[in-house]
């Protein structure tokens, strides 16, 4: 039986075009990934056409390499492959449906039925640290330092700086050999972190939280610019002492998104139950209306939060 390393590369050999698609509100992880593996299969396949689709990146990563241009014609002769992203109503491109085949690489609990390849599940603290296992257990070349620095970035802001996420003696290990390759870790964190005034933003937006039968919530009517929304969603997980969190900001679109965390409690069936998705302890749900807000956090409330839930 082959390994499911050997198994993804298989199928990538099948096809001489391929098209990767990220998430909505890319973050470092979907877009390191997707870079990454662009690297990787022009590294070591031949005659190959690579591209990835994707919506525009935030501010602190615009120095990665961009997303390409891709035109539907190319998507329908595709090999497409979803990475970070557990769903097709997650994909930022709805014309992945249009591939030949798609296949998946995230590490979210498995969903959907679209995948005719899947690697999943709840384990790895980011999709690039999935990455990093297939170059070492193929042997794959990787002398490149986009592929260094767009996976380093995956790993560091999903594990937001190898703190959350419960990083494993791998993940350190991933890191150990980037830097070993020559990744400028401490350049490269200096680009990605926030400016004091960007941090002044966030922390300002994060005061005042209410919290009572161990859950702390927040709901700040002021429109947070995209990529303020996880680092806002972070230290007010760092700043409170709760069971459950929850941080409602308003969007761009007018909407409002929550992000849920937890030491324990399983947040990503709260989400899943709103419409949203995530990990156990670290979940989303966008929703139209401060009322839908305030409902979650009625359900929240009625909830019996304890350490072992
Ligand atoms: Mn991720």
């Amino acid at each position: 039986m082959s390994n499911k390393y050997e198994e993804i590369w298989n199928k990538i050999n099948q096809y001489n075009k391929i098209t990767i698609f990220t998430h909505l509100n890319p973050d470092g992880d979907t877009i390191g990934t997707s870079i990454a593996l662009k690297e990787l299969i022009r590294m070591n396949s031949n005659d190959k056409e690579i591209k990835i689709s994707g919506d525009k990146y935030p501010k602190n990563l615009n120095w990665l390499p961009k997303n390409d241009d891709v035109k539907i014609e190319f998507i329908k002769k595709s090999l497409a492959i979803l990475v970070d992203t557990s769903s097709i109503k997650r994909t930022f491109d709805k014309r992945i449906l249009k591939a030949k085949e798609i296949i998946k690489i995230d590490h979210h609990s498995p969903e959907g039925n679209q995948w005719s390849f899947v690697i999943d599940g709840d384990k790895y603290p980011a999709t690039g640290e999935i990455l990093y296992e297939m170059i070492k257990f193929l042997n794959l070349k990787h002398k490149s330092k986009d592929l260094y620095n767009s996976l380093f970035v995956s790993i560091w802001t999903d594990t937001s700086g190898l703190v959350e996420r419960n990083p494993t003696k791998q993940t350190f290990k991933a890191i150990e050999w980037l830097e070993k390759n020559g990744l400028k870790r401490k350049e490269i964190v200096k680009k990605i972190n926030l400016s004091k005034k960007e941090k002044k933003i966030i922390k300002n937006y994060i005061l005042n939280a209410k919290i009572k039968n161990n859950f702390a919530y927040k709901i700040n009517d002021k429109i947070l610019i995209n990529y303020l929304y996880r680092p806002s969603t972070e230290l007010f997980f760092k700043t409170y002492d709760a069971q459950i969190y929850l941080f409602a900001s308003l969007n761009k679109k007018n909407k409002y998104r929550i992000g849920l965390r937890s030491k324990k409690y399983n947040v990503s069936n709260i989400a899943k139950k709103f419409g949203g998705g995530g990990h156990i302890t670290s979940a989303g749900i966008e929703v139209n209306t401060k009322k839908d807000v305030k409902n979650i956090i009625l359900y929240i409330l009625g909830r019996n939060i304890n350490e072992n839930a």
